[in-house]
């Protein structure tokens, strides 16, 4: 018999964690023949909300789950985890400075690094959904030294979906049509949506559609899709983002055979991207593990936006160094 895999979720009791444990609990993530052990971590005032959670899993009577478990200890949270997905974070909110984000986020995610780093299985893998993404993954890592860099990775899988999912409709074929979709760069208004290498059906994208539409409607509409969602939805992206997590560690764990995909991994200078920086990039899994896409024809145009969002990632990194956070 398999043994179970532990899975962590911070944030449980959150709108993203709400849309996400049951998926990883049907078997969605990790394939319905795994056993699954949750592990989730609250703040203290929202344990119990997580707890009635926890109530709602059993009640489903998935098949693959074990175990639910409902802490606000992290130490007891990543203990033994096999996956780690750290959704619970502190957002920006109307007239923060960038300082005093990085300031609290370095507060949640050094400290679950620490966690991870002690008390995680060896091969921990760790998604971090929780903005500012990038850069909370980075701190993460850093307060995780035993642990592989590689094993910590940023969520830019809902911005790689939506950029598939507006070529699909932009087409008329059906987002499995489409292929070679990249996201470079930070999860923010800056990243880059790059259709360059990306086919529809075989056909080359750029072939297939105008460059002034790609300027002028496809990279803003994906870049500030959460911005449209809110002002639609009238609250933030949850079960999309779920979803998306579901891709990325699905995808990490069984890989990519013969496609590609998005994620913010560490950099290992492909692209002129700093070593260390966590940015997004096109990449593939085997054997579990990812691996960025080599060989690329970055044009001009692509450059100038690479390199923007890249200087953003530069320069959260240099704030949180600034405040001795790093
Ligand atoms: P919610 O505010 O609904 O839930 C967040 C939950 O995290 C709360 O229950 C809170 O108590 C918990 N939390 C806060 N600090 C914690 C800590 N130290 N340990 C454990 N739990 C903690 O937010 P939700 O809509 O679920 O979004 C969660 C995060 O995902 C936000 O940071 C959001 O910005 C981010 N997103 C990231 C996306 C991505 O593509 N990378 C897209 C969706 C989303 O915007």
């Amino acid at each position: 018999d398999q043994q179970p895999v532990t899975v962590t979720v911070t944030g449980a009791a959150g709108q993203i964690g709400y849309a996400l444990l049951f998926r990883i609990a049907s078997g969605a993530m990790l394939g319905e023949d795994v056993p699954i052990r949750l592990r989730l971590l609250e703040v203290p005032a929202a344990v119990r909300a997580a707890e009635g959670t926890a109530l709602e899993l059993a009640d489903c009577a998935f098949g693959p789950l074990v175990s639910v478990d409902v802490t606000d200890r992290p130490a007891e949270a990543f203990d033994g985890a096999d996956v780690a997905l750290l959704v619970g974070s502190r957002p920006r909110t109307a007239g923060m400075e960038r300082s005093d984000l990085l300031e609290a986020n370095a507060g949640i995610f050094g400290p679950q690094g620490r966690a991870i780093n002690d008390h995680a299985a060896s091969g921990v893998r760790v998604l971090v959904v929780g903005n500012p993404a990038n850069t909370n993954a980075l701190i993460a890592a850093t307060s995780a030294p035993d642990v592989p860099r590689e094993r910590f990775t940023a969520m830019t899988r809902l911005d790689h979906n939506r950029a598939v999912a507006q070529l699909a409709a932009r087409l008329g074929c059906r987002a499995s049509d489409v292929d070679g979709v990249s996201i470079w760069g930070n999860h923010s208004a800056t990243q880059y949506p790059d259709v360059t290498h990306a086919t529809a059906g075989g056909q080359p994208v750029p072939t297939l559609v105008e460059q002034d539409w790609l300027e002028s409607e496809f990279i803003p509409r994906v870049a500030r899709r959460g911005a449209e969602i809110i002002d639609v939805r009238g609250a933030s992206s949850a079960a999309s983002a779920a979803s998306a997590a579901v891709d990325h560690v699905r995808d990490w764990v069984h890989g990519t055979p013969g496609r590609w995909t998005s994620a913010g991994v560490a950099s290992d200078g492909s692209y002129g991207v700093p070593e260390g920086l966590v940015s997004s990039f096109p990449v593939r899994s085997e054997d579990g593990r990812f691996s960025i896409v080599q060989g690329l024809d970055i044009p001009a145009f692509s450059r100038a936006r690479i390199d923007a969002s890249v200087a953003e990632l530069e320069a959260e990194r240099d704030a949180v160094r600034g405040l001795g956070l790093l």
